[in-house]
């Protein structure tokens, strides 16, 4: 093939994948039905692909399917089942749908696997868990059967599946192993059952495999480089010599491949997948092997610069007489399709391409392979002037953001001394030791939704759903009081998605209505559209704040996402270094903040958890990433009065990494997600010598789970044990919206309760 993808959106057009599986899960539907309308869809998605420029019969349609997770799915096919569920593996060692399943979402005691951030990425995977018992064998025959149906339908296609190497760096050690045991120290015993896989998918008809192998381009992994190369080495050396089996492509999206790419060359693999968006490209060789070059952007929305593109083709042919182009990494970090959306305004369509579109400029660029580029020389005027267009439109440079955020000094981004804003906020905000709080949501009910969705369909006036919005606020700032919290929230009723929300309200951002992304399983979001200089039109979250703090004598936090975690969770122009847009999404925060502290709120929030999320891949990117992600969160929180307390959040993070950036960040409160790990990040924290305030999460707001006096008593005790009891926060883990509100109210009492004990214990 000379145009293929890595991968493409398995949900459906219209979440279709998504219901099924939900319905599936509460026992509405059957294996049968949900497995029809999984085959169903796949066999959409060919003909899309078909229909859009791929090749029906040279395996240019990958066969790239999953329920749940791309990563669970290879550790289940070689039969890598977290010892907790050996009992899912039936007598002939294949573990069915429904075992599938349990392995993602837990059953009864048995928690389910981890799930971890994959890449940088907003997709989160399920880390399997491997020890020296784990028996590795073809225990699912999924995705044989997908190569069979396929051509039933008429179809050669691709089979895809994580590789090996991938697969081993990025499992954990099951639980029952040994101190000092890694999972990639089994790859002997692995590779036989990947060598099996190849030789049923070669008898099934595939003519070509793609092995995902994004570990090796990452410098983030715990498994030392060297050991990495050396397990590359080995594994394609193994699978290489293997007589019965497809060609094997080897696809290592999200980075350069670095010192790997020698590893592959060297290889018996027939082809090889470079990133050509994220990564350089290579020099210094030449070879026979197929070199695929990722040069549409898998990760991103825009049409891009297809001669560009074309160009970056060429000097990839310079190195092989072998080029075939592909997108850099998977589809299905990008909406299906952008023809679908009505509402956005047509000329910000004109610069889009949804995963759709990006299939329709590969099949372009695979004609300018085989045709040579005159072939394509309209749509690659098309695509420039598009370009060009984008470049020059109103709105997308914006001469006084500009102006400001060059006028920036180093002023700008410090607040002044911890010591003397610690006395002023003490005095200001009078609050007692081990003060408690919430992170900011409450449970988003039934009610709150449907009023939401009521007001956005025109049903209700603007007045009807304030009047709404602020009942439940009421009710909300109620039983805080009653609960007896110290500082309070107002819930976010009004808020949909913590990043949406805010672009729905900013310039320089637009949002889809059917744009969404697989975040994790059958979950997904509709990450906004970064297309312009951004700016505050006017206050956003003043109101709500203001209103809040009017029906209570405590304090009320305001609530606001902070600048890296808006970009990450959206999709951001290209057109400009990313530590720019930070900037300006900084300052209109830094106008919402100081429009909040004027109006009477001493307290802000400014959350942060996807500040892990976008730190590079490789280690010499990061320190620069860490000074400007930084430094926009102090841009956006050093406009304010030393009275002025500001508090961040972070979840998902792994805190070893980052606690360096998380002081950096100077904020005067951080809370962090702590009570799953039972305050395993505390040590991180004592010897950071972290010297602000910190409240490291008692209540897991994961599971429905209420923690009892007793556990959250334990669990303040150990923080105090390492932390000097003046910095010590009381709050849950994150927000509380997942959640019901009975349990919530329990949960929270019962923080209240273990609050007050140990508070007696330290003036006795
Ligand atoms: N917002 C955005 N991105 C995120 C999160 C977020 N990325 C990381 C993390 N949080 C992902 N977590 C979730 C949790 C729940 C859901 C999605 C991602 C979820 N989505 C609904 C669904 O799929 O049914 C749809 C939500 C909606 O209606 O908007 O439940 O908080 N941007
Ligand atoms: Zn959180």
């Amino acid at each position: 093939p000379t145009g293929t993808i890595l991968g493409y959106p398995r949900i459906g057009p219209r979440r279709e994948l998504k219901r099924a599986v939900e319905a599936f899960w509460a026992g509405k539907t059957s294996a049968e039905e949900l497995e029809t309308t999984a085959r169903e869809l796949r066999a959409g998605t060919r003909e899309r692909l078909a229909a859009l420029g791929l090749g029906r019969e040279d395996s240019s349609i990958p066969e790239a399917f999953s329920y749940y997770d791309q990563v669970l799915d290879a550790a289940v096919t070689v039969g890598a089942i977290p010892t907790r569920f050996e009992r899912l593996v039936a007598e002939d060692g294949t573990v069915d749908l429904a075992g599938y399943f349990t392995i993602a979402r837990g059953e009864g005691a048995d928690v389910p696997a981890e799930m971890t951030k994959w890449f940088d990425s907003n997709y989160h995977y399920l880390v399997p868990e491997i020890g020296p018992d784990t028996t590795f064998h073809l225990a699912s025959r999924r995705l044989v059967n997908e190569v069979i149906e396929a051509r039933e339908q008429g179809f050669v296609t691709r089979p895809v599946i994580v590789g090996p190497v991938t697969l081993l760096a990025l499992a954990k050690p099951a639980v029952d192993a040994p101190a000092g045991f890694t999972p990639i120290s089994r790859l002997d015993d692995l590779l036989p059952v990947y060598a099996e896989l190849l030789a049923a998918l070669h008898a099934a008809g595939a003519e070509w495999v793609q092995l995902d192998e994004p570990a090796l381009v990452s410098e983030s992994i715990e498994v030392p480089r060297a050991e990495l190369l050396a397990a590359a080495t080995r594994a394609f050396e193994v699978l290489g010599g293997e007589s019965e089996r497809p060609q094997i492509f080897v696809a290592a999206p999200y980075n350069d491949l670095g010192d790997a790419l020698p590893v592959l060359l060297n290889s018996p693999v027939e082809a090889i997948g470079v990133d050509l968006v994220r990564g350089a490209v290579p020099t210094g060789f030449e070879t026979s092997k197929t070199l695929v070059g990722g040069v549409i952007d898998g990760h991103n929305i825009w049409r891009g610069d297809l001669a560009g593109a074309w160009e970056t083709l060429e000097s990839l042919r310079a190195l092989s007489p072998n080029v075939a182009v592909s997108s850099s990494t998977s589809l299905f970090h990008v909406p299906q399709d952008v023809t679908v959306e009505t509402k956005l305004d047509p000329r910000l369509v004109s610069w889009l391409a949804f995963a759709d579109q990006k299939v329709g400029q590969i099949a372009l660029l695979a004609t300018a392979l085989t045709e040579g580029p005159v072939a394509i020389s309209a749509e690659l005027a098309e695509a420039t002037a598009a370009l060009a267009d984008r470049h020059s439109a109103p709105g997308v440079r914006d001469g006084a953001v500009r102006e400001r955020a060059a006028a920036l000094t180093d002023a700008d981004f410090t607040r002044g001394d911890y010591t003397e804003r610690l006395s002023a906020q003490d005095a200001a905000l009078g609050l007692p030791p081990l003060p408690t709080t919430t992170i900011g949501s409450f449970p988003q009910t039934g009610d709150i939704r449907r009023e939401r969705a009521r007001f956005a369909r025109g049903e209700i006036t603007e007045a009807e759903y304030r009047g709404a919005m602020e009942d439940e606020i009421r009710r909300v700032v109620d039983l805080q009081e009653e609960i007896g919290l110290d500082v309070l929230v107002h819930g976010e009723p009004e808020r949909n998605d913590m990043v949406q929300y805010f672009a729905e309200n900013l310039d320089g951002f637009a949002v889809t209505e059917l744009g969404w992304v697989q975040s994790y399983g059958s979950r997904c979001t509709r990450p906004s559209l970064l297309w312009g200089d951004v700016s505050r039109p006017a206050p956003i979250t003043v109101d709500w704040s203001t209103f809040t703090q009017s029906l209570t004598a405590k304090p009320v936090k305001g609530m606001l996402t902070g600048p890296v975690t808006i970009l990450a969770w959206s999709f951001v122009r290209d057109d400009q270094p990313l530590a720019d847009t930070a900037n300006q999404v900084a300052l209109a925060l830094r106008d919402e903040i100081a429009d909040l502290e004027a109006a009477g709120i001493g307290i802000i929030q400014v959350d942060e958890p996807a500040l892990r999320e976008l730190l590079p891949l490789k280690l010499a990117d990061q320190p620069s990433y860490l000074d400007w992600s930084v430094g926009s969160f102090r841009l956006a929180t050093s406009g304010v009065a030393k009275e002025t307390q500001i508090h961040t959040h972070l979840c998902y993070s792994e805190f070893g990494v980052v606690i360096d950036a998380i002081n950096r960040l100077d904020a005067d409160v951080t809370s962090i997600e702590a009570a799953r790990s039972k305050m395993e990040v505390v040590p991180d924290i004592e010897r950071s010598g972290f010297g602000r305030g910190i409240g490291p999460g008692v209540y897991d707001i994961h599971s429905p789970r209420v923690p009892s006096v007793d556990e959250v008593t334990e669990l303040l005790q150990t923080a105090l044990g390492s932390i000097p009891q003046r910095q010590v926060w009381v709050n849950p883990d994150c927000g509380l919206k997942t959640r019901g509100y009975d349990e919530t109210v329990d949960s929270l009492r019962n923080i209240l309760a273990a609050t007050r004990t140990v508070r007696e214990t330290l003036s006795a």
